[in-house]
């Protein structure tokens, strides 16, 4: 009875909300399908490239590599699997057919496949084994197929499409559940000097005839988008919407900033996936197996696509042995120990959200979704609305350096831009503005301490609906920075970490927690040393003090005059202040002595000069001066010959940068240097990296 009384008050309790049911907000222009919905929450997964590239060392074979070459001798998909599962993947795509046209399964469509290969002699599938392995680890399985195909005898004629529809039925029907399905859009010539015009409907077609679920990337989708580039890294602001009438995936995709960025209102719902490699190139190569990508720079690629609305691919190479390299491991579980570490705690969670905008004043759209960890919850406005402030209360100050915030996505994305501002204890204070949110926005700022955070809606394309709101306080990480300055004269201070911060001196000192604080590139056009050191945790850590010597910058120079084979635009190469890029004489008619005069655009007392050679490998010293004279001048008329004939000692076998100093100062508007011979005998070419003066 007393249960039965209580249900009764329960119900007419709750009668009155009941009877003024709010309808949910109307979706807004293109939306995700609830398989791009689930997609999005995959957020990284790992790409592997593997293939006959793997064992002869090029990142684009050409299809007539012997078969004999792909032999994997300890080969064990179980080991990927369990990798991508320890490092927080969630799926795995495998290049199945890459533009050289290897099949990784034993196609009946190919006769360039593993079964011709002597791995397992012949017997072996590896799309069977790694759907497999994803099985027994709980991942998603995905494949790579290029219809570029340099091997297939019918590449460029007609038939090949109904053949790469083949080869798609076979894999897409063989191996289970495909989540997404992953094609190149690069298109080169085949085995018979021809294209192929491909037949995007007809793959389509049979994509979706066999795995009606499966994620079609290329360059516009339809389901997912390249983001334009291959470094990982999506826009800052960054549309799932795309305009993609009148595209086509390759050469006639939009332009790349266009895919980086999405379109605003575009017509169709394409969210950007951001493939990047851990290495320097996508297949394995034994000479980069000291080269992969430092945690630091993995962390940005995860924070400039995972926390700027893109899904991160991760490539992970296959070794010759057919493993994943421990080099490549050992960083991905670096990598999930620190993603663990900073995402882990959610200091919103439970807490409460004020604000003065609540769709229909209804709790069914009330802020406590904001912090309830449930993605399918959300805070909604009134369909007028377009600015809303969300004021969170931590409870306590606390010390946070990450911001999460979430759009509800099967409404539409909305978001055009907000700010989020801490407080300080006397007021808000502006940590962060930007544009986009989408699926997940990760804001990464310098630790502070605080106890309230407010997040401003500033302006919306129709009523906004968040579904979470995350505070976190990541551990910082410490990174060595980098001087670098230009021909203006500007300097630029780099850290690969996101959380440290930078203090620097432009007066010889050390630099310590309180001296100048580097926020953006400054003007330091004469001669000096910059210091900078790295701090995190408050200055309680710290990097090593990098120190860069500069003479003046090279800022009002010209190239007045040069040895006529020498081109007056590439002569001016070599005082750009830019090491990466050279100057090279442009044909060998012209004998020796060649020459470049530099106009420094004012006088100055010159006491030495400075030689970097062109540091490019491929070059192998070409027009690297071996012989060398240096003469100044005040007028450009009469020259005085400050070093006549000198040799730069051991350049050919360590081409350092050569600095000469003179036994005094010489009062200088024009200086000349001369090569009389290059460190390649025979050789007639002069070239440099960097030439520049001495005034210290
Ligand atoms: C590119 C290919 O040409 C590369 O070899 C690599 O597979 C990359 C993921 O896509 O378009």
């Amino acid at each position: 009875m007393k249960k039965f009384l209580s249900l009764i008050l329960f119900c007419s309790f709750f009668q009155p909300l009941a009877a003024q049911q709010v309808e949910p907000p109307a979706p807004y222009g293109a939306l995700p399908s609830p398989q791009q919905v689930d997609w999005q929450q995959l957020e990284y997964y790992m790409f592997i490239h593997f293939g006959p590239n793997t064992f002869t060392d090029v990142e684009w074979g050409h299809g007539d590599e012997d078969p004999e070459v792909f032999n994997p001798t300890q080969l064990d998909a179980r080991q990927w699997a369990r990798i991508a599962k320890e490092a927080g993947m969630k799926a795995i795509i495998i290049t199945a057919k890459h533009h050289d046209g290897f099949c990784l399964w034993p196609s009946e469509f190919s006769t360039h496949t593993v079964r011709e290969s002597p791995w397992k002699d012949g017997q072996g599938d590896i799309l069977r084994e790694l759907s497999d392995a994803c099985k027994e680890y709980g991942l998603k399985f995905g494949v790579y197929l290029s219809p570029w195909d340099m091997n297939h005898p019918a590449y460029g004629t007609p038939e090949y499409n109904q053949i790469f529809a083949n080869t798609l039925e076979e894999v897409l029907t063989n191996y289970g559940d495909v989540f997404e399905t992953w094609f190149d859009g690069a298109n080169g010539e085949g085995p018979n000097g021809k294209r192929q015009e491909y037949d995007w409907d007809l793959f389509h077609k049979t994509v979706y005839k066999h795995q009606p679920n499966t994620i079609i990337f290329s360059d516009i989708g339809p389901g997912t988008r390249w983001v334009g580039n291959e470094r990982g890294f999506a826009g800052e602001t960054n549309w799932s919407t795309l305009n993609v009438q009148g595209f086509e995936p390759g050469a006639n995709a939009p332009a790349q900033q266009v895919l980086n960025e999405g379109n605003e209102d575009g017509e169709a719902w394409v969210p950007a996936e951001s493939d990047v490699s851990i290495r320097p190139g996508w297949f394995y190569s034994p000479s980069t197996d000291d080269k992969v990508k430092s945690l630091n720079h993995l962390l940005q690629i995860y924070y400039g696509s995972v926390g700027r609305n893109s899904n991160l691919l991760l490539n992970v190479p296959i070794d010759r042995r057919g493993l994943i390299h421990p080099a490549d491991s050992a960083r991905l579980m670096e990598l999930r120990q620190v993603l663990n570490a900073s995402f882990d705690e959610n200091l919103a969670l439970g807490k409460t959200v004020e604000t003065l905008q609540i769709r229909g004043g209804h709790d069914q759209f009330g802020t406590h979704h904001l912090t309830d960890g449930d993605y399918d919850t959300y805070w909604a406005t009134d369909d007028e609305v377009r600015e809303a402030t969300l004021t969170l209360d931590l409870g306590a100050e606390k010390e946070i350096n990450r911001v999460v915030l979430q759009e509800y996505i099967p409404l539409g994305q909305r978001v055009k831009s907000f700010s989020v501002e801490a407080w300080d204890g006397k007021q808000f204070v502006e940590i962060d503005k930007q544009t986009t949110i989408g699926y997940k926005r990760i804001l990464v700022f310098p630790t502070l301490t605080t106890s309230k955070i407010r997040v401003n809606i500033l302006d919306s394309k129709a009523a906004p609906i968040l579904a979470e709101m995350a505070v976190y306080k990541a551990p910082e990480m410490l990174a060595q920075p980098s001087i670098s300055r230009d021909k203006s004269g500007k300097v630029t201070i780099n850290s690969e970490s996101l959380d440290a911060v930078i203090t620097y001196t432009t007066d010889g000192s050390e630099p310590h927690v309180n001296s100048d604080y580097y926020s953006e590139p400054f003007d330091f056009p004469q001669a000096g040393t910059v210091k900078a050191k790295a701090f995190i945790d408050r200055g309680e850590q710290s990097s090593e003090t990098v120190s860069t010597d500069f003479d003046v910058a090279p800022t009002r120079w010209n190239a007045v005059s040069v040895t006529s084979s020498g081109m007056r635009t590439g002569s001016s190469r070599a005082i750009d202040a830019d090491p990466h890029t050279y100057w090279l004489t442009t044909d060998d008619q012209q004998a020796f002595p060649h020459h470049l005069t530099v106009d420094l655009g004012e006088e100055m007392e010159v006491r030495g000069f400075f030689y970097t050679p062109v540091q490019h490998p491929q070059l192998a010293n070409r027009g690297t001066i071996y012989r060398y004279s240096f003469l100044v001048s005040r007028d450009g008329k009469n020259w005085e010959t400050i070093i006549d004939k000198g040799n730069f000692a051991n350049i050919k076998n360590n081409p350092i940068q050569q600095r000469v100093t003179f036994d005094k100062a010489y009062p200088t508007r024009y200086f000349k240097i001369v090569s009389h011979a290059s460190v390649n005998d025979g050789e007639i070419a002069t070239s440099a990296a960097e030439i520049g003066v001495i005034t210290r």
